[in-house]
């Protein structure tokens, strides 16, 4: 999509602090990092938010829980525990409408967190 900050970050036409990326997913750290671990998951294909799946993305969708995985791994994070969030829609403050998954870690967090 052209004018997607994800998408551009994704092609490499604004530079991005990667973490990993295979045929489907990128990953990279967050500009503004809320916790001392904070990565972002991002789909290649461009999907708005979850709220914009379609029975088509199933694939794309579960495949990234799996991404999500992998990158907890390569960050240290699984034995300590992580949390992932995907804002989803304005109320929830989602500001880049290329669905991600915030990866967080590195800290003890508390829940409900809203
Ligand atoms: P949100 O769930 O849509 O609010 O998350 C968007 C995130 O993208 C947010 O945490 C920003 O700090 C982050 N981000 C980024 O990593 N690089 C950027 O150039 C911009 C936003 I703009």
């Amino acid at each position: 999509m052209e004018d997607c900050l994800f998408c551009k970050i994704i092609m490499g036409e604004i530079p991005s602090a990667k973490v990993y990326e295979d045929e489907n997913f990128f990953a990279f750290k967050d500009i503004a990092p809320v916790a001392p671990v904070h990565v972002l998951v991002v789909p290649k294909k461009h999907i708005c938010s979850i709220a914009d799946l379609k029975p088509e993305d199933a694939e794309i969708a579960g495949k990234m829980l799996y991404a999500i995985q992998k990158v907890a791994d390569l960050l240290g994070l699984s034995q300590d525990g992580y949390r992932v969030v995907f804002n989803t829609g304005e109320k929830a403050g989602q500001t880049v409408h290329h669905m991600h998954a915030h990866i967080l870690g590195g800290k003890e967090m508390a829940w409900p967190g809203v």
